[in-house]
C-alpha cells in the first residue's frame, strides 16, 4: 500500500539527538541507520516537526539522582512509575544537540521537552504527569494538521508516547516502523506495538511511502 503525503500532513521526527546515537550515553542500537531514511521521507512532506530531549543536569529520570539505583530500572513516582536513565540530552551539551547529519532544512519547529526537573516527558505532547502541555498540540491544530507519521527513537518511549498521545488527540497517526529504532528495555517494545495497535495507530514502512 502507498501512503500519497499531503501538504496536510506532518512528519514528527522525534529525538534524533546524539546521545541516542552510537557513541551517545543512551545509543539506541542502530539508532544511525534511520537517519538517511528518515532525510529521504523528510523531502516527501511539507510540514516536519522535530522534536528534542532536553533535560537539566539534575533531571529525576536519571538514575544518577537516586543514590543506590542503576539505569533500566523503575522507581515509583508521584506521576506513576519512571524507568531511570544513564544522564542523558542535558541542557547544551553535544549530547543533547540533534544529529547533524540529520538534513531537514524546512523543519519548522522543534518542540523541546522534559526540561521541568521533576517531571519525564517521552510524549511531544505532554508530560508524563498527563497534564502539562507541551503546545504542540495546539500547534497542529492552528495549523490544520491532522494527519501525522511519526518517526526517530526511541520507538517504544517518546515514539509510542508521542503516537499515543496524537492518537487520543484525534489525529491520524501512523508510526514508520523502518525509520524508527528502539530501546526494548524489559519487553517494552512489543508493549508498545500493542498499545498502538490497541489505540488504531497505523504501522508502515518507509517503501509505503516512498514507494
Ligand atoms: C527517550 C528514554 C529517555 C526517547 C528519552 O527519546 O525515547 N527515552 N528519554
Ligand atoms: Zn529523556
Amino acid at each position: 500500500m502507498t501512503f500519497d503525503i499531503t501538504p496536510h500532513d506532518v512528519l514528527i521526527v522525534v529525538d534524533v539527538q546524539n546521545d541516542f546515537l552510537p557513541g551517545g550515553s543512551l545509543a539506541v542500537p542502530s539508532g544511525d541507520e534511520i537517519v538517511p531514511l528518515i532525510n529521504q521521507l523528510a523531502r516527501r512532506f511539507t510540514h516536519v516537526v522535530l522534536t528534542q530531549d532536553w533535560h537539566p543536569a539534575d533531571h529525576i529520570s536519571f538514575a544518577s539522582q537516586h543514590p543506590g539505583t542503576q539505569p533500566f530500572q523503575t522507581i515509583e513516582l508521584p506521576y506513576g512509575t519512571q524507568v531511570l536513565w544513564p544522564d542523558h540530552c542535558v541542557w547544551d551539551t553535544h549530547g543533547a544537540q540533534i544529529s547533524a547529519d540529520l538534513d531537514i532544512p524546512h523543519a519548522q519547529l522543534t518542540i523541546r521537552k522534559g526540561y521541568n526537573r521533576g517531571v519525564d516527558s517521552y510524549s511531544g505532547f505532554q508530560e508524563a504527569d498527563r497534564r502539562t502541555r507541551t503546545g504542540l498540540g495546539g500547534y497542529l491544530a492552528e495549523r490544520r494538521l491532522a494527519k501525522i507519521y511519526v518517526a526517530g527513537l526511541a520507538t517504544d518511549f517518546c515514539v509510542a508516547w508521542t503516537a499515543l498521545d496524537a492518537a487520543e488527540a484525534g489525529l491520524d497517526v501512523s508510526v514508520i516502523e523502518d525509520a524508527s529504532r528502539a530501546i526494548d528495555s524489559n519487553g517494552s517494545l512489543q508493549q508498545a506495538w500493542t498499545q498502538m495497535g490497541a489505540a488504531g495507530i497505523g504501522r508502515l514502512m518507509s517503501r509505503d511511502i516512498l514507494g
